[in-house]
């Protein structure tokens, strides 16, 4: 007997980047995303005797965050040893969000073979522990994470605004500085920490008005000032943070060029050197087309909104 979850990475467009210095793995501000279709992570699980063991794409790994959060899990509910076979149809740990999706595929496997019965409100703290943007992969569309509670939740669902989103993949190592470490390095390092912790919550507020009102072009600005002012805290950290490289910053450049000549495009990074450029289904093959010709891209995938994570049968 085994289960299987699915669920899909997300990108913040109004990002997350700190946590608040307490227990939980408490965001220090909140952040909107929307879903993805197309890039997926299935997670089976299946009860074992003696011990968790822990396979990503096929190979036995020593996952210190899985093993943290499959121990948390046991002191809350007694669950048993389980064996966890995960696997990712899109880099791992480059900056695509794998963390996300492998926490909410994660905790929505273990809920069901365990029989929790734990709702998706509850499934999203127990990921956000895990991962913080893990919270935000439990729910499809476009997502809010908040405090106090820090459950994500829905704030439009996948069919009521069918953004597209174009991802070059401009490099396929896992990334050097870890997001964890890196948030902690961005609190107590960077000058702008501060600022960029309090503009985040009218950000939020901002961006919500944006996704309820389908206003792309405000959208479009938001979410660039949110991504660039993140890169500026990272870029100031110290040591600093680069997980750009010259394609990322081309990337850039090319969706700034398509905007200002009409079309309906907005880039944002997170902290990899991956661009994911979101636009209207209008724009998506030229923008696809466009970053695909660029040096140093080695990889264009395109995805709409995707789905909550969810049980699949096999
Ligand atoms: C985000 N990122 O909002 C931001 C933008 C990366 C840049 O959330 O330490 O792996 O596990 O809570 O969720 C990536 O950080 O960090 C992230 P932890 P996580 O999507």
């Amino acid at each position: 007997m085994s289960t299987a979850a699915q669920a899909h990475p997300n990108i913040a467009l109004v990002k997350y980047w700190g946590k608040q210095d307490v227990a939980g793995n408490l965001p220090a501000a909140p952040s909107l995303s929307i879903t993805l279709d197309t890039l997926t992570t299935t997670t089976q699980v299946a009860v074992t005797t003696s011990k968790d063991r822990i396979y990503l794409n096929d190979k036995e790994v020593d996952d210190e965050k899985i093993t943290r959060c499959l121990s948390a899990l046991r002191t809350s509910y007694g669950i048993p040893h389980l064996e966890v076979r995960t696997q990712n149809n899109f880099p791992t740990a480059a900056g695509l969000a794998s963390s996300a999706s492998g926490f909410a595929a994660l905790v929505t496997a273990v809920n069901s073979e365990c029989e929790l019965e734990l709702d998706p409100p509850a499934l999203s703290d127990l990921a956000r522990r895990a991962s913080g943007s893990a919270a935000r992969s439990i729910f499809g569309g476009f997502v809010a994470l908040e405090g106090p509670g820090w459950q994500a939740r829905q704030i439009l669902g996948p069919d009521e605004w069918p953004l597209q989103t174009i991802v070059a993949i401009t490099a396929t190592d896992r990334k050097s500085t870890p997001s964890s470490t890196g948030m902690s390095l961005s609190r107590d390092t960077s000058p702008f920490y501060a600022s960029w912790v309090s503009s985040t919550h009218a950000d939020f507020q901002r961006g919500k008005e944006c996704i309820a009102e389908h206003d792309f072009s405000a959208l479009a600005t938001l979410a660039e000032s949110s991504c660039l002012k993140m890169h500026a805290v990272m870029l100031s950290s110290n040591p600093a943070l680069i997980y750009w490289n010259a394609a990322t910053l081309s990337c850039i450049h090319k969706v700034r060029e398509l905007r200002a000549a009409g079309l309906a495009v907005f880039f944002t990074v997170d902290a990899g050197p991956q661009v994911k450029a979101v636009c209207l289904p209008d724009a998506a093959k030229t923008v696809q087309e466009a970053l695909e010709a660029i040096p140093g891209v080695r990889q264009v995938l395109c995805t709409g909104i995707g789905p909550d994570a969810h049980i699949v049968t096999q």
